[in-house]
């Protein structure tokens, strides 16, 4: 049984990505703990391996996506020297160091290990607007990048294996801090009745996106290191303390907005109350890692 790409874990991701090789026209082997989610897929033309390692004797590229880094080696594991010559995409969220360990569990086996972060849900996989972050092995990216491309846009970010998840998961940070305060809005714009779709559609949108057009200039007084305000300082910011009070009195936890209000009133009892917001970030980074 030989294809061109194996793909461990049908997961609704797993399947996602076995689904975008087969449409690619790519001869696809998969394998599942619970075998029947393969089924679709071999209606489509995928090849069915009995085992994982039969899995990964199968192709030169061999992809997994399933939960949890511990969950990658009990099903790899048994492959052993099966790994050789091949290369390994562990596509499977898990920190930084998790990525780093499996790299030199791989690489010790002969194989070449590239970690990923799917910056998409199943549905979005094959679009453009999916993107995939890699790191790890320059060559296997290289040697791999065309087929990879079925699943989205691919951002290699360097020989490290654990910049992908590191990138990933500060991603996942930016995303739940805007979802936290979406949330915290809608609730707070709903007291009075204002409906969430038309509040969202007609106002917060708008003035997210002009608010989003502010980050590039955060972001360059965060290199520079020159926080000086020159028309929203902190000390104007944290001493409205308007949202909170608002919040509440309106019957809406302001706890989604609490730590945030603490480390802008902290940095002004700091002295920097003649700073923008960006300055802030001194207050969360270079703290002993846990
Ligand atoms: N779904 C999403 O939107 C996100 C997008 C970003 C990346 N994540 C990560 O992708 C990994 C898989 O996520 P998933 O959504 O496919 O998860 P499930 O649908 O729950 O499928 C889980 C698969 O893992 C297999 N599995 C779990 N435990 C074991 C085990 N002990 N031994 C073997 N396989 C195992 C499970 O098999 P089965 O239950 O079907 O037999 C599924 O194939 C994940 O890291 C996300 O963070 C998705």
């Amino acid at each position: 049984m030989k294809s061109a790409i194996s793909v461990i874990g049908l997961g609704a991701m797993g399947t996602a990505l076995a689904g975008a090789f087969l449409n690619n026209g790519i001869q696809t082997t998969v394998w599942n703990r619970t075998p029947e989610k393969a089924a679709a897929l071999v209606a489509r033309g995928a090849a069915r391996a009995g085992t994982a390692p039969d899995a990964v004797s199968a192709s030169p590229l061999v992809v997994v996506c399933v939960l949890g880094y511990s969950v990658v080696r009990e099903i790899l594991e048994p492959a052993g020297d099966a790994l050789a010559g091949r290369v390994l995409v562990n596509l499977t969220t898990g920190t930084p160091e998790e990525a780093r360990r499996m790299s030199g569990w791989a690489v010790e086996r002969g194989a070449g290990y590239l970690d990923g972060g799917i910056m998409a849900i199943p549905s979005m996989i094959a679009r453009p607007e999916a993107v995939l972050l890699y790191s790890g092995s320059a060559e296997a990216y290289q040697s791999h990048r065309d087929t990879l491309s079925g699943l989205g846009a691919g951002r290699y970010l360097g020989e490290d294996p654990g910049l992908a998840s590191l990138i990933d998961h500060a991603l996942l940070a930016g995303m739940y801090g805007m979802f936290g305060g979406f949330l915290h809005a809608v609730a707070l714009a709903g007291t009075e009745g204002v409906e969430a779709t038309e509040f969202t559609s007609s106002l917060l949108i708008p003035w997210l996106r002009s608010m989003i057009a502010s980050l590039p200039e955060m972001a360059h007084q965060i290199d520079s290191g020159d926080y000086a305000s020159k028309e929203a300082n902190l000390a104007m910011q944290a001493a409205n303390d308007t949202v909170s009070r608002v919040s509440e009195a309106q019957g809406v936890s302001a706890e989604l907005f609490a730590p945030l209000d603490a480390l802008m009133k902290r940095r002004v009892a700091g002295g920097h109350g003649g700073d923008d917001l960006a300055s802030v970030i001194e207050l969360i980074r270079n703290r002993p890692a846990a």
